[in-house]
């Protein structure tokens, strides 16, 4: 029988810091449910994460954990091609390339940019400018239809169709022209301490990592931040109430509780019992993604095996790619 051919997405995170919840519920988590639709690559993206610099044991470290944990969250890499980006070099190869298509004054205009050269002011190196090529290598290498990411990365997947399109215009139909594809609200995670920005790796405090232990767990959902008039009733404002909404978020993303079930289930017992009760709630649900992650490192056989693995199957779709850019801008062939 003819199988219909599934469409194929690409996406990645940079293990430039331990992954936690919102990676988790925002990314990471919705990957394992495509698994089975589509064609999926997945990819710790090391190399990105030069452009700042890395302790080289730690950044070694997290990638390698960071594998563990895709598998430990439910991306089995029998369905999944699982890799790391640098074990793939068409990436660095097709960067190149893509570097000679994209413009100076449109990799100026990027937002991920101007922030973080503002945060690196001593190192505002190449790399960090460059960063989007080698993004779009990543992504068209694969011919996928959709690309899963953040909205802070849609400006970057909106520069690599462009990039696309110009190559397409000048040698023909080289790269499928790919889409974000962004989750609606509700997967956006806040930071407990700070419930009007976003969870993040840079602001330790207010952010649960997947590995944390349940005690710290316990401490920081006890600390979030709710609000500060003296209603003391769990109800969804996001807008009167950032904080009480963040919790409401994360324990209905958890649990599979409705907004209003929640509601109902903390009727009248004010946040000294909800703040605890999520705090238990995200426990039970990282536990076995913790243990999990704890198994799969231990069995480094295992884990070289699917990190082998997977950058045989990208390589091979990665370098049919490649074979046909370098022939259309005129580089000789090997064999
Ligand atoms: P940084 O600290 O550099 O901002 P980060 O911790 O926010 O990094 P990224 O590497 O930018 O994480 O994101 C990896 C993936 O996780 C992306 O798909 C992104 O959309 C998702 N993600 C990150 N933070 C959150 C969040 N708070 N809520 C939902 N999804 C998130
Ligand atoms: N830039 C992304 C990580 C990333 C990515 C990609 C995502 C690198 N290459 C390709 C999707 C597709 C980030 O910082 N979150």
């Amino acid at each position: 029988m003819n199988e219909m051919k599934k469409k194929v997405m690409v996406s990645g995170i940079q293990p430039s810091g331990d992954l936690h919840l919102g990676n988790y519920l925002g990314a990471v988590k919705n990957w394992a449910e495509l698994s089975d639709e589509f064609d999926c690559y997945y990819f710790m993206a090391d190399l990105h994460t030069l452009t700042v610099r890395q302790d080289p044991a730690a950044l070694r470290r997290r990638t390698l954990t960071q594998l563990a944990q895709y598998i430990a969250c439910g991306l089995d890499p029998e369905k999944n091609t699982l890799f790391i980006q640098s074990h793939v070099p068409a990436h660095s190869e097709l960067g190149w390339i893509l570097n000679c298509y994209t413009m100076f004054g449109e990799l100026s205009r990027m937002t991920q940019f101007k922030d973080k050269s503002a945060k690196n002011s001593d190192n505002i190196n190449g790399g960090l400018f460059t960063y989007p090529t080698l993004m779009a290598a990543d992504i068209l290498l694969y011919q996928p239809d959709l690309v899963p990411v953040g909205e802070d990365q849609k400006q970057h997947v909106e520069l690599t169709r462009d990039i696309a399109q110009r190559f397409n215009n000048i040698y023909g139909e080289t790269f499928k022209v790919p889409e974000p594809y962004i989750r609606k609200v509700g997967a956006r995670i806040m930071s407990l301490g700070t419930p009007t920005s976003k969870m993040s790796k840079s602001d330790p405090n207010g952010c649960v990592f997947l590995m944390d232990s349940p005690d710290d767990i316990a401490r920081k959902f006890k600390r979030a931040v709710t609000d500060s008039d003296r209603e003391n009733c769990v109800r969804f404002a996001p807008d009167e109430k950032p904080g009480v909404a963040n919790l409401m978020n994360i324990y209905s993303s958890v649990t599979g509780k409705t907004f209003d079930e929640i509601e109902k289930e903390f009727a009248g017992q004010g946040y000294g019992a909800f703040k605890p009760a999520v705090g238990e709630a995200v426990i039970d649900c990282l536990r076995p993604l913790r243990e999990e992650t704890d198994r799969i490192l231990k069995d480094k056989a295992y884990l070289e095996s699917v990190y082998k693995e997977g950058a045989a199957k990208a390589s091979y779709v990665a370098n049919k790619t490649m074979r046909k850019v370098k022939k259309k801008v005129g580089l000789v062939a090997q064999s």
